[in-house]
């Protein structure tokens, strides 16, 4: 017996151990380089255990993938190719691959990559020890941690601007509920820029399984790691030395957006849900009553019959397109919910065309995948697929047939009731681990693209809740489900900035938060706030008190409203602005680490929140129970917008924040187009286009951009364009002669001038003695008429 039991142990600990060694994945390393050649644009390095490939993109940016085995090289975020001849040269324990910008030395054994500018500054290097490694199908990325290194980006991300001493997982998710420290959201966006010693570099992993990011938040500061659960160490590494131009580069390789409709750039009204036609009229009738300047309005999810995606409630929507018609003819656009979830109904046209075509995930045996949501239970459309995404968005007719012209894609990352989808469901070729991060915006990929094949020559407006990096070139986002109390209203503003980081121009928030009960102060504070939100949008949940402007009282509303009126008097800003964004990737929503890199306290978390309004307007968010407010001033000249005062920055500054007045200042030399009051995109206005310069001691430009604001035909040239300069130094202002064959909705030209006292001698305009009238009794503001397409210089 006693045998008996000793040999029972024996068994039990050989079986325990033969347990642990199946569960223990060892660290596998990257290796020695054993071979280096040159394949065509491709670098190729072999060690025993995997290969490396380097490719050289542009000057700035270098990509590296390391591979156990690589599989075809696709990328869902990338839209080109390496464009930059490949120049190495090869020693026995050392490879150098240069540009004019940047060098990659590559150490041979270990395989390590280090990155430095051209002239030798070390900007990023692989940890020495550990470098590239994987456990089991892990791979990860190690790399040196420097004393002073700071981080921004990965799009929506909780937390603090300054990424150092964090950590976060991307693997999109529903989120409700979530707070200020919440992580992972809805979106992933595997792009971070590192500061240091005055450098800045960016780094793009590309690699849509689940992600980790580690900012020397568990390494006792001895170094920063990155890594996915599967797929390879594929990253692009960028070395220009401001962060504008790694975002620039960053956008040429993801895409940038296209111009966005006017209409999108409007006040837009929502709710979870306006219920029946009746009641949407009836929002849009009072905004219009009010004079509360607005575009859009929304439908949830209770316009369609069962939450069945493309259908209309017969009984609440009886004739969608008389109510679009009504809305129409109030100048106002609908936009429509669609969630990715398909119900499983036999006869419902979307359910019979999607399995009969096969275009539904599976499990592994072929039999379809089942989740339920908002409709019950539903099959869900393999978005990667071309075929399913043409076929999705060519059923978008039901919508787009009565006048829907913005489609807000939810639910996509994809949320499915009280469940994670099983890993095994197959998405066409892919697991659902790997492909999870860019469902949605796979889905607004199809979304945009079938629209606008749909609506011929017009911009479809589209919003998606998920998202990966590529999708500012279908789609505008916003941050899901926010709540109605001041943290929210200060991490949503956070979170817009750190979107813009990465490429995400055209970002909202629920402007009152989407759950709970925003105060009437809270309301007001943040509806001022959305004037400078890229998309300003009121949305609430389900359940929660009604958040139109008029529920707050007529004092209340008076702000709002004003407030309103100051974002449609900007609109020629703010579209030039977009241009910028389609340009040059540079988004609307600028963190000051953007533009005053180098000033630390903008990284300050009393700071952290401000950001620039494009390029001249900085915006102070203050919590609703503050009525003054320390703001950080960048080093430079700054007016306040509502009083004129000046200031001088680099420093800190305690500025009144009544609820009618947020803390927004305007830098000195800044050139910013403006209108006077519309009630809608649509209105025509009076045809006059305020040139609004603030005198400063630097030169500076800026490009007004303008175009019919619905169509394509900008990208045939039909669009107007002109760079208006100042140049204190000189006493000029000038318009350049008009580039494109758009004609101007504004007949006037009226520059205004603000803050010139002083410095006003003469006064022509192409050399003839012109007149120009004050504005302010205290001689700071004056304004001329200019009409010319023709160049235009002013001398005063
Ligand atoms: O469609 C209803 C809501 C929508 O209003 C919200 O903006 C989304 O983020 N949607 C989530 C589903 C609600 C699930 C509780």
């Amino acid at each position: 017996m006693k045998r008996y039991c000793y040999s029972l142990v024996i068994l039990l600990v050989i079986y325990s151990s033969n347990l642990f060694a199946q569960q223990h994945m060892d660290t596998e390393i990257l290796g020695n380089a054993e071979s280096v050649t040159q394949q065509n644009n491709v670098l190729l390095i072999k060690t025993k255990e995997a290969e490396a490939r380097v490719w050289v993109y542009s000057p700035t940016i270098i990509r590296v993938s390391i591979s156990k085995e690589h599989s075809a090289d696709s990328s869902f975020a990338v839209v080109k190719d390496p464009e930059s001849t490949l120049n190495y040269k090869e020693t026995a324990t050392d490879i150098t691959v240069s540009t004019s910008a940047l060098t990659l030395h590559i150490n041979k054994s270990p395989l390590r990559f280090d990155f430095s500018t051209a002239d030798g500054k070390v900007l990023s290097e692989d940890d020495p020890r550990f470098g590239t490694n994987w456990q089991g199908t892990r791979v990860v990325n190690y790399r040196k941690l420097y004393k002073d290194e700071r981080f921004i980006g990965l799009g929506e991300k909780t937390g603090n601007l300054d990424r150092r001493g964090s950590a976060y997982v991307n693997w999109n998710t529903d989120a409700p509920d979530h707070g200020p420290k919440t992580d992972p959201l809805y979106e992933t966006f595997p792009f971070f820029v590192g500061l240091h010693n005055g450098l800045s570099y960016g780094l793009f992993f590309d690699n849509t399984h689940k992600s980790y990011f580690d900012f020397g938040a568990s390494t006792d500061e001895q170094m920063s790691w990155f890594g996915a659960d599967g797929g390879d160490m594929n990253y692009y590494f960028f070395g220009a030395q401001s962060v504008a131009q790694i975002i620039e580069d960053y956008t040429w390789l993801t895409g940038r957006m296209e111009m966005p409709p006017l209409w999108s750039l409007g006040y837009q009204q929502c709710r979870w849900s306006y219920m029946s036609a009746e009641e949407v009229l009836d929002i849009a009738s009072k905004l219009r009553e009010d004079k509360i300047p607005a575009d859009v309005v929304y439908c949830d999810i209770d316009y369609m019959d069962h939450y069945k995606i493309f259908t209309w409630n017969k009984q609440t929507f009886p004739d969608p397109k008389g109510m679009i018609d009504k809305l129409k003819a109030m100048n106002f656009h609908l936009v429509t919910i669609v969630d990715p979830g398909i119900k499983v109904e036999d006869g419902y046209k979307q359910h019979d065309e999607g399995v009969a075509k096969g275009y539904f995930a599976t499990y592994p045996d072929g039999e379809k995948y089942i989740g339920s949501v908002w409709p019950g239970r539903c099959y869900f459309p393999n978005f990667t697929d071309k075929a399913v995404r043409d076929w999705w968005g060519a059923s978008f007719t039901a919508l787009t047939e009565p006048g829907v012209e913005g489609f807000w894609n939810d639910m996509n990352e994809p949320a499915v009731w009280n469940q994670s989808i099983p890993w095994m469901v197959k998405f066409g070729k892919y697991y659902m681990p790997e492909i999870r991060n860019v469902y949605g915006m796979q889905m607004a990929e199809a979304t945009y693209l079938g629209t606008k094949k749909i609506l011929g020559n017009k911009r479809p407006f589209v919003l998606t809740r998920a998202a990966y990096s590529g999708t500012q070139r279908f789609s505008a986002v916003w941050t899901g489900d926010n709540s109605a109390y001041d943290a929210h209203m200060l991490l949503g503003q956070r979170l817009v900035n750190s979107l813009g980081i990465t490429g995400m121009s055209l970002v909202g928030v629920d402007i009152g938060g989407f759950t709970g009960n925003p105060t009437p102060e809270l309301m007001v504070r943040w509806n001022s706030l959305g004037v400078y939100t890229p998309m300003f949008r009121n949305h609430a949940a389900q359940g929660t008190n009604y958040r139109e402007p008029w529920r707050w009282g007529k004092d209340n509303e008076a702000i709002i409203r004003k407030d309103i009126e100051q974002r449609y008097k900007l609109l020629p800003y703010i579209y030039s602005g977009y241009y910028q964004s389609h340009q040059t990737g540079l988004p609307l929503s600028r963190t000051l680490a953007i533009d005053y890199t180098q000033e630390d306290s903008i990284f300050s978390e009393h700071f952290q929140n401000q950001f620039m309004f494009g390029d001249a307007i900085l915006v102070a968010p203050v919590e609703s129970t503050k009525f003054n407010e320390d703001v950080y001033l960048p080093k430079g000249e700054w007016y306040r917008l509502s009083s004129g005062e000046k200031f001088v920055g680099g420093r800190i500054i305690n500025a009144p924040a009544p609820l009618t007045d947020l803390p927004v200042f305007i830098k000195g030399s800044a050139i910013i187009p403006m209108q006077n009051l519309v009630q809608s995109t649509s209105e025509k206005g009076d045809g006059i286009l305020k040139i609004n310069v603030w005198y400063g001691s630097a030169a500076n430009s800026f490009v007004y951009y303008e175009d019919d604001g619905s169509s394509y035909d900008y990208q045939k040239g039909v669009y107007y364009k002109r760079n208006i300069s100042f140049d204190p130094a000189k006493n000029v202002i000038s318009l350049s002669a008009v580039e494109g064959s758009f004609v101007s909705k504004y007949n006037k030209i009226e520059l205004v001038l603000h803050g010139f006292k002083g410095h006003l001698k003469t006064f022509k305009v192409n050399g003839k003695d012109t007149k120009i009238w004050p504005n302010t009794g205290d001689g700071t503001d004056y304004s001329l008429f200019v009409n010319e397409n023709k160049e235009i210089k002013i001398q005063y």
